[in-house]
């Protein structure tokens, strides 16, 4: 089951964008308590995917939270990570499910009420659902749902919701009241180059329980 909160994302190529160190940056964000902590690194080969992974494995262990590989199932179970998120051209989930065992956290990548409906009997934690406004750090993006979209989609599943997509820190209560269990955030946890100072920013602005 994840924990409501921030899910926090270390996007490799935002982090150089902003010419940050991904794996500092995790650590900064560790030190917040989060839902879960997510590796995604779009450019990078699997070499260096697999090298960050098992850079971030242990310190997302110390910290207690929970921690996900973007896209990469296989590596996933290599750098021992907590689960795996896969999108609607990834992994199947039952299969991701397959390879990473009954207690891994597995999420999906939803875009529309019709594929948050189609994943009512996946294998799957919770799923990932937006984006909810206009992103600029995912390339292709699919049509932004808005917070109208959120809450529909939060009334067609029992499954978790982790809104993401252009989320700002000020969007974060009206998200979290749209029925989003958990925000996904990239961008605006680097935007002034101090990731530890925004992450603890998100998190008392989510609120608690
Ligand atoms: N999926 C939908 S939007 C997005 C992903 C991975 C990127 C979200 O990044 P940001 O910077 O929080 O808009
Ligand atoms: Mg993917």
């Amino acid at each position: 089951m994840l924990r409501r909160g921030i899910y926090a994302i270390v996007d490799r190529d935002a982090c150089a964008a902003a010419d940050l160190d991904p794996e500092r940056t995790a650590a900064a964000f560790l030190a917040a308590p989060l839902a879960a902590l997510q590796l995604r690194a779009k450019q990078a080969d699997d070499r260096s995917l697999l090298r960050l992974a098992r850079a971030l494995a242990p310190l997302c262990r110390a910290a207690g939270v929970p921690f996900v590989v973007n896209d990469r199932v296989d590596l996933a179970r290599l750098a021992a990570a907590d689960g795996a998120h896969v999108g609607q051209d990834d992994l199947p989930p039952r299969e991701a499910r397959a390879l990473l065992g009954p207690d891994a956290l597995l999420g999906l990548s939803t875009h529309s009420t019709a594929q948050v409906e189609a994943a009512a009997g996946e294998p799957v934690d919770y799923l990932g659902f937006g984006p909810v406004f206009a992103t600029r750090t995912k390339t292709r993006a699919d049509p932004v749902v808005g917070l109208a979209g959120l809450r529909r989609a939060a009334a067609a599943t029992r499954h978790p919701l982790v809104a993401i997509g252009g989320i700002g820190l000020d969007d974060l209560p009206a998200v979290r009241a749209a029925g989003a269990h958990a925000v996904a955030l990239v961008a605006a946890l680097l935007e002034g180059g101090e990731p530890g100072r925004r992450i603890r920013e998100a998190v008392e602005r989510f609120g608690g329980d």
